[in-house]
This record gives C-alpha cells, sequence and structure tokens, in this order.
C-alpha cells in the first residue's frame, strides 16, 4: 500500500493506493468473493460485501469535514455477482445463516455505493487526534455485472490545528508513538515531554489487599518503574470512582500502567449494553477506565457505550486486571507474577505454543485453524508449535491437552465458548474451569488467548476460565486476554475482529518486540478501532469485551526490548535507618542532580503527612511520633522526576 503524506495550512491531505484486488469464488454458490489486504469487509446484511480501505491521520487540534476522491479507476474480472452479506452470528452460536440479496441494490440500475465515504470515526489517544475515513474505492453496478476499482484514494481533512496539550511523562510519550504508528502506519507525531512519572504503575485494590500487593510495588521498582497503591475507600472518598482516580494519576502523576487488582467484589467493574446481529446482554467492560476522554455518553441519555454515544475507544492508560477475590487467590496471582518477571523456571515450556483451532461455523468450513496458522507464523522459528485443528466435526486431535496443562509460554483457544470453557464443535472441552485440579504446572504458567465467546466474563456467577486460570495456586496461567461476551468472526475466508485481535497481539510481542503484553493488548485493540463502521457493529462489540487479565507491565519471556532511556534529572530517596522505624524518627537519603527538590511523605491512603524542600542532597529526618502505624511513601521530587521510598512505621 503506498503512502503519500502532506500537510497543506489546515488541511491534512492522505493520498492511499488500495493495492490489488482478489477475486474467487464464493462459498455461496453463483456469487464472487473480493478482498484486498489491508482492508476489511463489511456491508449490511444483504448488501454487495466489497473491502472498506481505512485511511487514518493524526494530528493536534479540531478535525472538521472529510472529503474522498477517486481516480484511476479499473475494471475488476467477475465471474459472478458480488456476494451480499450474510447475518453474523457470535463465535459458538447455533443461529441459522441466512445469505439474501437486497433488491434495492441488486436489481438497481444504480451504481453501488453511492457514497464512497462509508464511515467516519474520530478518537483521542493521549492528546493526539486520530480520524479514520473508512473509504470504499469501488463502482459496482449489479445491473451489467460490472466492478471498477480506484487505484488511487485521495482523503482530505480539514482542521484547525492546535499545539499539543498536557506534557506526558517520557514513558507515556514513547508508548503513545508507537501506537500512533501502529495505527496511521505512518510516522509518529512529536509528543510533548515533561518529564518522569511520578507513578508509572498505579494499583487500585481492596483495602486489605494493600499490604499483600506490596511484592507488586516491590516488582515495578526492580523493573524501573515509579508505582504505589490505593485502596478503594479512598479511590471513593478522594477521587469519586475508579476512572476518576486512574485519570487524575494519568493526568497529574505521568501514570502509565493501571492493574486492577481484584474482581469485581473488590474493584467494581462498569457493565454496559453489548448488542450485534440482534444479541443484547450486559458484560464488563474495563476498558471504559482506561479510555479517559468523555463521558462515553456522547447522546447525553444516561447509559454510557452505546455506539450513538460515539465513545473514544483510544486508551490513556495501558490497563489490567487481577481476576482474584481472596488473598490466596491474590497471592497466586501475585507469586506467578513474580517468579515469571523474576526467576522463571528453566526448560523449552517458555518457548512452546500450543493452538486450538476448532471448527466454528461447519456449514461453510469456518474453522479456527485459519486464524491458528496465522499466529503461528507470529512466533519466533525455534519455537515448537503443538497444533491441534478441527476441520470436520469432532476429528481434532487429542495431543493438546498435555502439553498444555504441563504449562506452555503462549496458549491460544479458538472455539465455541462460556463463562466455563472453550469447546471443539462437538462440545468436547479444549480447557475448561472443571479440569483447574488438572493444571499442574506450577510457575510454568504462561499466557492464555482466545476468541470465545464469555470466557473473561467475570461478573457472572462463578468462577470464569480466566479467574480459574489466573488464581488458580498449582498452575495455569500468568496473564489472559479473554472476551467478556461474545467473540466475533469474519466474513469467511478472511478473519474477524476477535482472531485478528489474539493473532496481533502475538505478532506486536514476538515480531515488534514492544516493551510489555499489556502495551500489545492495547495495540492490538486499537488497531481495530479505524475498522468500526457504526451502530452495533461486531469489530466495535468485540473492541469492548476483548479484555486483559494480567500485570499490564509484564514482558513477555523470549522477548528482548531496549531498556528505557535514563531520565535527564535524577531524583532518589531511600531510607538511612531502620524499616520498620520504631523510633520517632525517620532518616531520609535523598540524593539528586539538581535541585531544589521537594520531599513529601504520604500515607497508605495518598495523603500528604509531611513536606520539606532540601536545596542541597543529603540526609533528612521526618519526625512520625504520633502518626498512625501503618505503611508511608516519601517522594522525592524535582519538576516530573522523581524517586519514592516506602517505610512501615510502628510503635516504638
Ligand atoms: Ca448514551
Ligand atoms: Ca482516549
Amino acid at each position: 500500500m503506498g503512502i503519500l503524506l502532506l500537510l497543506c495550512g489546515a488541511s491534512l491531505i492522505r493520498t492511499v493506493n488500495p493495492g490489488e484486488p482478489f477475486v474467487t469464488l464464493s462459498s455461496d454458490p453463483g456469487y464472487s468473493t473480493v478482498t484486498l489486504e489491508n482492508a476489511r469487509r463489511a456491508s449490511l446484511p444483504g448488501h454487495p460485501l466489497l473491502p472498506l480501505v481505512p485511511v487514518v491521520m493524526a494530528l493536534y487540534g479540531e478535525p472538521g469535514d472529510v472529503s474522498v476522491s477517486l481516480a484511476g479507476f479499473e475494471p475488476v474480472r467477475l465471474p459472478m455477482p458480488v456476494e451480499p452479506a450474510s447475518n453474523l452470528r457470535p463465535i459458538g452460536s447455533d443461529l441459522p445463516r441466512t445469505v439474501r440479496p437486497d433488491p434495492s441494490v441488486y436489481m438497481s440500475a444504480l451504481d453501488y455505493p453511492s457514497d464512497p465515504l462509508a464511515a467516519v470515526s474520530t478518537g483521542s489517544l493521549m492528546g493526539v487526534t486520530i480520524v479514520t475515513a473508512l473509504v470504499s474505492p469501488w463502482r459496482y453496478s449489479p445491473a451489467n455485472g460490472t466492478l471498477e476499482m480506484a487505484g488511487q484514494i485521495t482523503v482530505t481533512l480539514e482542521h484547525t490545528p492546535e499545539p499539543p496539550g498536557r506534557p506526558l511523562s517520557s514513558l507515556q510519550a514513547a508508548t503513545a508513538q508507537r501506537r500512533i504508528s501502529a495505527i496511521t502506519g505512518a510516522d509518529p507525531l512529536p509528543m510533548p515531554v515533561g518529564g518522569h512519572g511520578i507513578t508509572d504503575y498505579l494499583i487500585i485494590t481492596g483495602d486489605s489487599y494493600l499490604p499483600v500487593v506490596q511484592p507488586l510495588l516491590d516488582l515495578q521498582d526492580e523493573r524501573g518503574l515509579t508505582a504505589k497503591a490505593v485502596g478503594m475507600s479512598w479511590v471513593v472518598m478522594g477521587f469519586g470512582g475508579v476512572r476518576e482516580c486512574v485519570r487524575w494519576h494519568y493526568e497529574n502523576e505521568g501514570t502509565l500502567f493501571v492493574l486492577l487488582a481484584g474482581d469485581a467484589s473488590i474493584v467494581p467493574a462498569e457493565e454496559f449494553l453489548v448488542e450485534c446481529e440482534g444479541l443484547r446482554e450486559k458484560a464488563p467492560v474495563d476498558l471504559y477506565y482506561a479510555c479517559l476522554d468523555g463521558d462515553w455518553d456522547g447522546d447525553g441519555d444516561g447509559v454510557p457505550g452505546q455506539p450513538q454515544d460515539y465513545p473514544d475507544l483510544y486508551p490513556e492508560v495501558i490497563l489490567g486486571r487481577a481476576l482474584f477475590s481472596d488473598y490466596s487467590g491474590a497471592q497466586a496471582f501475585i507469586d506467578k507474577t513474580v517468579v515469571y518477571t523474576t526467576a522463571p523456571p528453566p526448560g523449552d515450556w517458555a518457548s512452546t505454543a500450543v493452538l486450538n483451532g476448532g471448527m466454528l461455523f461447519p456449514d461453510i468450513g469456518y474453522t479456527g485453524a485459519k486464524g491458528c496458522e496465522e499466529m503461528a507464523s507470529c512466533f519466533p522459528d525455534d519455537w515448537e508449535i503443538v497444533r491441534s485443528y478441527e476441520f470436520g466435526v469432532g476429528d481434532y486431535p487429542d495431543t493438546f491437552f498435555e502439553p498444555m496443562a504441563a504449562g506452555a509460554g503462549w496458549n491460544n483457544h479458538a472455539g465455541h465458548g462460556n463463562n466455563r470453557g472453550v469447546y471443539w464443535a462437538t462440545f468436547a472441552s479444549q480447557i475448561k474451569v472443571a479440569d483447574q485440579s488438572l493444571f499442574l504446572n506450577g510457575f510454568r504458567s504462561g499466557i492464555h488467548t482466545s476468541i470465545a465467546c464469555h470466557p473473561g466474563d467475570f461478573t457472572h456467577p462463578g468462577t470464569c476460565l480466566a479467574k480459574m486460570l489466573l488464581h488458580h495456586a498449582d498452575g495455569g496461567a500468568v496473564a489472559a486476554a479473554m472476551n467478556t461476551s461474545w467473540g466475533w468472526e469474519g466474513y469467511w475466508p478472511e478473519l474477524g475482529p476477535s482472531e485478528d485481535m489474539c493473532n496481533d497481539m502475538v505478532r506486536l510481542v514476538f515480531q515488534e518486540h514492544l516493551p510489555t503484553l499489556g502495551e500489545a493488548v492495547t495495540t492490538a485493540r486499537d488497531i481495530q478501532v479505524p475498522l468500526t463502521s457504526g451502530g452495533y457493529d461486531r469489530t466495535f462489540q468485540s473492541l469492548l469485551v476483548f479484555t486483559a487479565f494480567m500485570d499490564p507491565a509484564l514482558s513477555v519471556l523470549q522477548v528482548t526490548s531496549p531498556p528505557p532511556p535514563p531520565p535527564p534529572v535524577q531524583v532518589r530517596v531511600s531510607l538511612a535507618g531502620a524499616n520498620p522505624a520504631t523510633s520517632g524518627q525517620v532518616l531520609f537519603d535523598v540524593d539528586f542532580t539538581e535541585g531544589p527538590v521537594d520531599l513529601n511523605v504520604f500515607d497508605i491512603a495518598g495523603r500528604l503527612v509531611y513536606s520539606a524542600t532540601l536545596q542541597n542532597p543529603g540526609t533528612t529526618g521526618w519526625n512520625c511520633s504520633g502518626m498512625p502505624v501503618g505503611l508511608y511513601t516519601a517522594v522525592a521530587r524535582k519538576g516530573g522526576y522523581a524517586g519514592r521510598a516506602r517505610v512501615t512505621v510502628l510503635r516504638p
């Protein structure tokens, strides 16, 4: 795809060459299938199913009118009429599939479509405006049986340029640049960098879990990330809720990573109506806590997350949730995360992938094996790939379970699903909650992904598959990316959004070497946003429900990423005395390359209890006599650069 980008005053012009179309006979007799690389087919049921080309632009400022011009039309050889879109069914559905050409198009003398601009969407990613024009480059005459495609698409975006807004931390800016390049396919915009994050990594958990998550805070120290944990009572009292707390930290403390530590009984979940192809249900949508622009209720009817609200789907933070509901589950998740990061067991397990491709829709031969093969091509060459593929009903090989239950670095489950598991076409299980006792893989706990419906539905009564995998103490998974509601297929032989997101995760981790698994899930979702075509379409719905159950800053084993550059100003604070402190005085060593530096001490709820300004590096004392017993955090800060230390104060 050739790309030319010009900046002309208040017009941004982008020219795209859509590439060569590919025409085959459809699996529906009497029709042709037309595909294009890097474009997804979409239309209303009954309308000609032709690829739409996303043209994406990033800018600082207010977007205005979008216009499209097409040039260089060439005829496309078409043996049969273009197939009409069928109704779609979620993965695992037994709804009948119907294909009925709409006479208002197929019996018309007019060309299709009447307007090449199929949809325009606007979003905001960490202060950058992202505008997508979804373009139909086709001129189809059902009456004459002719199809032409434009060789050149030119999209013009009028806009009012504005300077970049709020400065980002260097870590936030680097992530934003990678994500924007992945979405637009163009060079990144310059980002305004204001310093180092004061809280790169934020943990939100139940008050009584604050001491339990301490090893996760220590882990961030080892990673070179600043981190803190806040309890739900302060999240509610101090900020007004989870999303507001995340937003405040994103805006004021440079937060990039957020871990919601606990299931919905510990950190509440926001449930939204998801609807597609006539199916409706409520499902938890953690994406809402990560996308911080607007209130997600554009039409103001009090019901957020509807397509007519045009919610902004580009996250500002990389967010994951740890699914546990008791201390032993929390400990299991934390232990697996810490050991995976600091001392993973040796052996080939970490470079083994188990790929289960079930038969999804036997009537048209839609098997998960195709998506799995695409995923397989993204792993490094020296990985061992265990394939179990189902090409009819019930003919899958049963060689997958042993390597999966023994622990494998990556596991993908393509099949029918519910909250309790993922299944082959016969409803024999690929993996299910009831098999928990068979997972004895200990710290050989890898990553599990699934396109299936509902295995991540953590607000459904009972234990969902993602929770079993994460909170199981004897093994299971260190991380899972799964749907809280329906997963969606594509128009065969194309893959659907759920398959693309799972495959893009693997590609982004192992080919693009993204530094964290959380960024890979987030970027895999970002890439889908320009493909939403309006209404409760399957891409929109798939985006809402594909959820990261993981430490969002997890670095995937077998992947090396460059370390982040050191900050230009360095500030460190460490304890000069005993920890826990039992005298009435806590001594801090404060070291910095540029002063003056503010030293602040906060209690576990984030309240400021002590403040001092230091002109020179050295040792300074905090008189803590009379302070309640508990955990305190000292933050030494010069502008956007900060160091932190934790101290437990006991009674002398
Ligand atoms: Ca609404
Ligand atoms: Ca956003």
